[in-house]
Parts: C-alpha cells; structure tokens; sequence
C-alpha cells in the first residue's frame, strides 16, 4: 500500500466483495468513525457551549454513553487495544509509534475479522497511531492486514495559510495549543479529505456491506478550523476551570510524572487559556460538521437504515481540571470518552446510558451487531444488550491503566460511586475518590484513615481485574 495520497478505486477490494455478494445474507454497513483527543464536550453530553448538531442528531438515532472508558489515555495503546480486542498488558503496547503487529503478531483485528466475513474494508485516515501533524499522510504505524483499502490523506495541519498563533510555543507540535482560524471550506485539511472520500465510498458501494473506518484527527491539535467554526466561540464567553487552592496537594508525584509538559496548565496564562479553549471548540464543531457531510451521504443513499454507526474517541482530554490540560492522566476528565451507537434494528433511540462501558467492548459488540462470530482472544464484553435495554444492571467495574518514565505504572479502576488509583514503581502511592460527594476528584480519601475499609474493598476490585467485572447477561 503507497504512503502516497491516492484516489485508488474502492473496486480494489473487489474479490472479497463478490464472494460476499454470492454467500452471504444481508449484512448491515458498518461506519466506525473515530474523533482524535475529543472529551465528552458535545452538544448531546449537555455542554453548555459546544455545538455539535449532527453528532447530537447521531445520539437522538442511538444509545450515548455516559460512562465510557479507555484502557489507555493516549492514541497508540488505546487504538491498538480497541482494535485488536486486547487489553494493553496483553497487546504489551504501552507508548505510541508501535505497530500492532510488533508485539501481537497473529492479532485479528476488529476490520480483519469483517474482511475475512465477506465485508470490503476501508480505512481512510487516522485509526491506527499517527502522529498529528507529524505523520499525517503517512500509514507508518498502520495494519496492512486490517484493510482492503488504506488512505492516509494529507493535510496542511499547522501550516495552514490563515490567522493563527501558538499559545504554547516552549513545547513541539502535537503537543502545542497551535490555533490557525482560516477562510474558505479546508479542501486542504485531512478531514476534509476523508469526509469527501468516504461520501464517494458511499455513493459507489450501494449493495455489498463495508466496514469503513473513518478517522478524523481534530479536536487533537493543531487546532485548525474554519473561520466560521471560531467565530462560534467569542473568547470572552471561555469560562475557565477553577480549582481548589490546595487542589495539587492532593496528587501523588507519580501521577504528575505522568502527565509530563501537561501539568501547571502548560505555562499559560488566562488569556492564553481562553484561545486554547477557543481551538479546541472549534475543532470540535468543525470535525462535527465532517461527520455530518458523511451522515447526509448515508441518508441520502437509503442506506442509514442498513447502518450501524459507532463514533467514539480514543481517550479523554483535561482543560484545566487540577491545572493539567491534555491526556495521559487516569482523572475521569482523561480516562472517559464519547461513545454513541446507533444501529438497525435495536429498540433504545435518542437513549442515554450510565452503564460502565469500556472501549475494549466495541469489538465483539459491533462484531455481534453484524451477525459475526466473535473470536475467543476478546477481553471485552458486547454490551448489545444495553442497545435494547440502557438502564439495565452491567458491570461493576471499568479498568485505564497509563504507563510512564522511571517504571511507573499506573491502574485505575472506577465502579459505580468510586474511582480508585494505584500507581506502582519508585513511587508508589494510591488515590480515592468519591464522585457522590465530590465528583470532581478534588478530595483524596486514601489519605483518610476512616476510610481504611473502603479502600481494602476497592483495592480488591481493582486486583480482581476486568473478568470479575463482566456483566451477568
Ligand atoms: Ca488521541
């Protein structure tokens, strides 16, 4: 497959798909479209500023989950663990720039396993690791195997022609709040580009079932939008986070090692803050906007209805919360994600669920959607039930565990009431937090020795691991 943009034809795929069209039954689609560093900041999570209309539209269709987890709050663990079904101390992949292949060579991936069920798969743009913007363009820590059709179309990212400015300008791309507001549509973005090609997949493919993952890489900066998406955030409506003065007294040493350049709010200052705020709206507006472009092409096409859609993100994200911004942190800001599905034939539409879900659970839940046989390496659990039923009982518990320098290793664990850290290494310390009572993590109860038996309880929890915390079904 060529690093090269390309406007290879779909037809590429063709023999799979002819046999596909000989053996089996109807098949829903599936488009699994992925958001790059988006945190529950949409219009259906009740944001009170985002605008998000067309993925709101997606969760009136669907179940939206409240209680979503990543295993790993970073791109390259918790993409290759979300596709390959595996936890991250089974994929042994910790950091980015690892392919999934390098530690789990015979992996079937969630696509590989639609591929080989007859379905044409295609990715088009970020699903696997890519460093944004340095690798756009590229398939470097890409899965041949996963795909009929792979394209990673470029984009001109932080070199963008418009009005602009690095907030943070002491830390690299990729990292940096690097906001660039331009005139016109962006037929030069990355998004952009996928969007477009995924509306000419759609358009050709009307009678064979595809798996088409779809990966867009905003909000994750740079923050490069139109000019009409900033102008929905005038930077005097920004509201800051405010945090407790003693808040950081709480947080052991281990975890702000963790977070690396992310902590103390990055150097910034309030105004600094308000811009960075401002990017990563609009980006999230903008990439909203592409996932729209994509819907109507599915509507238009009759195939909606023989559909499932699944967008999610790969982590969480902080925007001042304990004065840290970005990822890498086990904090629920971190740690939660955006999951809304929408898909043929299940009863809950425009539901919301408070179920623990993870997102090492999508795989055999979009592979049972479709009638495939869920292969026995999965270390997640379908949660098609709660497509039917989003108020039912489910697990008791949901697992994120971050790695970083100097062996640390952190392990969260969060249930119903209860969020509760380990961290292991040089460093070891524990956090507890109680989000009945104060949800926003801002009181560690592992300090608190009237809370000794809680701690002991949720200490088992988290030793107990993932497979005491499957649902009863
Ligand atoms: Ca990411």
């Amino acid at each position: 497959m060529s690093n090269a943009w390309t406007r290879r034809s779909f037809l590429a795929g063709a023999p799979a798909v002819l046999l596909a069209r000989k053996t089996a039954a109807p098949r829903p689609n599936v488009v699994f479209i992925a958001s790059d560093d988006l945190r529950n900041a949409l219009g259906c999570y009740g944001h009170p500023i985002v605008q998000s209309p067309h993925l709101d539209g997606l969760a009136a269709r669907g179940v939206r989950f409240d209680r979503a987890y990543c295993q790993y709050p970073l791109c390259g663990p918790s993409r290759t663990s979300m596709l390959s079904g595996l936890r991250p101390d089974s994929t042994r992949i910790w950091a980015n720039e690892i392919a999934i292949r390098d530690t789990v060579p015979d992996a079937l991936t969630l696509p590989q396993l639609f591929r080989q069920n007859g379905y044409h798969s295609v990715r088009l743009g970020k699903m696997y690791h890519m460093n944004v913007p340095g690798s756009v363009g590229t398939n470097k820590w890409d899965d041949p195997p996963s795909w009929d059709v792979a394209i990673s179309p470029p984009g001109l990212e932080n070199k963008t022609p418009g009005e602009g400015r690095n907030v943070t300008p002491h830390i690299g791309e990729g990292g940096a709040f690097h906001w660039i507001s331009f005139k016109g549509e962006g037929k030069h973005q990355a998004d952009d580009r996928a969007a477009e090609q995924a509306i000419e997949l759609i358009h050709q493919r009307r009678d064979q079932p595809f798996f088409l993952g779809l990966g867009f890489l905003r909000p994750h900066v740079p923050s490069v939008a139109p000019e009409r998406f900033f102008d929905l955030y005038p930077l005097e409506k920004m509201n800051l986070v405010v945090n407790p003065p003693n808040d950081l007294a709480h947080i052991p040493r281990a975890s702000e090692i963790a977070i690396n350049t992310r902590a103390n709010d990055m150097g910034m200052k309030d105004s600094d803050k308000r811009e960075a705020l401002r990017g990563y709206y609009a980006t999230i507006s903008y990439m909203d906007w592409q996932v729209g472009r994509v819907l109507e092409a599915l509507a238009r096409t009759g195939q909606a209805s023989r559909t499932a859609i699944v967008f999610w993100s790969d982590h969480g994200w902080h925007l001042g919360e304990h004065h840290r911004w970005q990822k890498r942190s086990l904090f629920e800001e971190s740690a939660r994600v955006p999951l809304i599905v929408a898909a043929p034939g299940r009863r809950a539409r425009g539901a919301s669920s408070r179920a623990l879900v993870e997102l090492i659970d999508v795989y055999p839940t979009v592979a049972e959607l479709c009638g495939l046989k869920r292969p026995g390496h999965l270390e997640g659990q379908s949660f098609v039930p709660l497509l039917d039923n989003p108020a039912r009982a489910w697990k008791s518990a949901a697992f994120t565990q971050v790695s970083a320098p100097e062996g640390i290793v952190g392990r969260a664990v969060r249930t119903d009431r209860y969020r509760y850290i380990r961290w292991e290494g040089p460093y070891p310390d524990e956090e507890l937090y109680d989000h009945q009572t104060a949800p926003d993590e801002h009181t560690n109860l592992a300090r608190d020795a009237s809370q000794a038996a809680l701690l002991k309880q949720l200490r088992a929890v988290l030793e107990a691991g993932w497979r005491a915390a499957r649902a009863r079904v």
